[in-house]
């Protein structure tokens, strides 16, 4: 599986050159090499995709025997299990993340969420007993770059075993991992028109959310991109679920396990450069313990490992693209200018490529732009508490609702903490752990909708 020198759109089940005749460029983010070019789609290849998956939902899929159904979804699942190095190679090339993660998170997710969706395929009924699910037809999905290739399972898996057909817009920095799947499922043999992917920029995307013949729209994004397209889609009648940006809390209590909790505190901001929606941006410490957790925080940065995504022993890999670090460094600079006392990892950083060593910010008011906006980029800010209440009311004060954690030694505290917290996960005593069967999605404007388990599947289903 090499990267091909240029990818056309896959439609109907065929590679087709865009009708512009246009091609963008895939560049590593870690050394700013062009990788291969890839197609952009305009309206027009927009609409042919619409009309394969329709072709497709009608002819096919929803007719199919959701058994049938369900073995093809296995076959993508098992082929993701034998391509895993792979795909874990070019994910990285592509995206800069870690060569261990890619390895160890991003693709035994995303089989495992192709496993897990395979099996509900026939068994719909037994998820929503005597209300006659129904799949709602073809399903626009646009997905980010910050994990190309477990958004397009956490996208295609659901929307397939419910009865789907699906036109898939990946992200203009990461398109190539979604493309491979599309190789993958051309070869599991799927009926053509079954997934379509279309690459290109935002008008892509737009044209795909736009099309009067998506019935049900599924998008991963910025918070800005997911309330322009929630004003386009008012009135129209589609389907729409959204998962947004965060600012998750870390919480932290004295009577925490403090090594533990510096492991989760670490891996919860600097797993993929930070780049993950529910990073625990936001570490809330109380203030008998702000001290002892800052050393024993600083201590374990300065053994981070930065650079080089293909290396085996790199902790943070690469910022996503160029945009993302000016992005990164102007919150940072911000950060500085109110007040804020910054903290760098001083290391070697590659002198091609895009990068920013691991940082965090102590002094953080809860006015700062760094406690507010999403950084989505390696940089903690850390803010303290004296008693639960106020690290609850702390947590909560923000526009997102995505996730948050919570570390303490007793498990009542953390559920009382955890049922107080306007956050669609709470994880206690750990961080950053998914699996297909837990539903995913945000409170506020972090977005709307479940992703994974039996609550995903209500996304892409028509229940009475
Ligand atoms: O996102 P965009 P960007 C946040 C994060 C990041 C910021 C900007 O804070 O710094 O967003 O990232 C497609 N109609 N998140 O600008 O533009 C686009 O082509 C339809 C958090 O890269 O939202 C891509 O495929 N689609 C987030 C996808 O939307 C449109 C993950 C996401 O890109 C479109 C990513 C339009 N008008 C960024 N415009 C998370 N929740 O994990 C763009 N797109």
């Amino acid at each position: 599986m090499k990267i091909a020198p240029r990818y056309e759109l896959f439609i109907g089940g065929a590679w087709r050159a865009p009708a512009s005749g246009r091609y963008l460029d895939s560049i590593s983010p870690s050394t700013e090499e062009k990788l291969c070019e890839f197609a952009e789609a305009s309206e027009q290849d927009v609409d042919l995709a619409v009309q394969a998956a329709r072709a497709a939902y009608e002819k096919h899929w929803s007719r199919m025997r959701p058994l049938e159904r369900g073995k093809y979804i296995y076959r993508i699942a098992r082929a993701l299990q034998e391509k895993a190095r792979e795909l874990a190679v070019v994910e990285s090339l592509d995206g800069g993340k870690p060569i261990k993660e890619s390895r160890d998170v991003d693709l035994p997710l995303a089989a495992a969420h192709f496993f897990y969706h395979a099996g509900w395929a026939d068994k719909l009924e037994h998820a929503f007993p005597g209300r006659d699910p129904r799949p709602l037809g073809v399903a626009g999905q646009v997905i980010p770059w910050n994990f190309p290739l477990l958004m397009a399972a956490w996208k295609l898996a659901p929307a397939l075993a419910a009865g789907n057909t699906c036109v898939l817009k990946p992200a203009e920095t990461t398109p190539l991992t979604a493309l491979l799947l599309a190789k993958i499922i051309e070869e599991a043999d799927l009926p053509p028109g079954v997934v379509n992917v279309v690459t290109g920029a935002g008008a892509t995307g737009a044209a795909v959310v736009g099309h009067p013949g998506v019935d049900k729209v599924a998008f991963t994004g910025s918070t800005e991109v997911g309330k322009r397209i929630q004003r386009a889609l008012a009135g129209t009648g589609k389907r729409l679920t959204l998962e947004l940006g965060g600012k998750a809390a870390n919480i932290v209590f004295e009577d925490a396990p403090l090594d533990q909790a510096v492991e989760g505190i670490v891996g919860g901001i600097f797993f993929n450069q930070g780049h993950v929606c529910c990073a625990g941006s936001r570490l809330l410490v109380e203030e008998s313990v702000h001290d002892a957790l800052l050393f024993k925080l600083r201590e374990r940065m300065a053994t981070l490992r930065v650079g080089d995504p293909l290396d085996k022993n790199t902790d943070v890999g690469a910022i996503n693209s160029r945009a993302q670090l000016a992005k990164i460094e102007e919150l940072v600079a911000a950060g500085e200018r109110e007040g804020a006392a910054r903290f760098s990892v001083s290391c070697a950083l590659p002198r091609r490529g895009y990068w920013f060593a691991p940082t965090l910010f102590t002094g953080v008011a809860q006015s700062h732009r760094i406690a507010r906006e999403e950084i989505f980029g390696p940089v903690l800010s850390i803010l303290t508490f004296r008693t639960p209440e106020e690290a609850i009311e702390k947590a909560n004060n923000t526009m997102y609702g995505l996730s948050a954690g919570v570390w303490t030694g007793k498990g009542s505290k953390s559920f009382w903490v955890a049922q107080r917290l306007r956050a669609g996960v709470v994880w206690a005593n750990t961080f950053n752990k998914f699996d297909p069967s837990a539903p995913f999605g945000g409170y506020k404007e972090s977005g709307f909708g479940r992703e994974g388990g039996r609550q995903g599947l209500l996304a892409y289903l028509e229940v009475d």
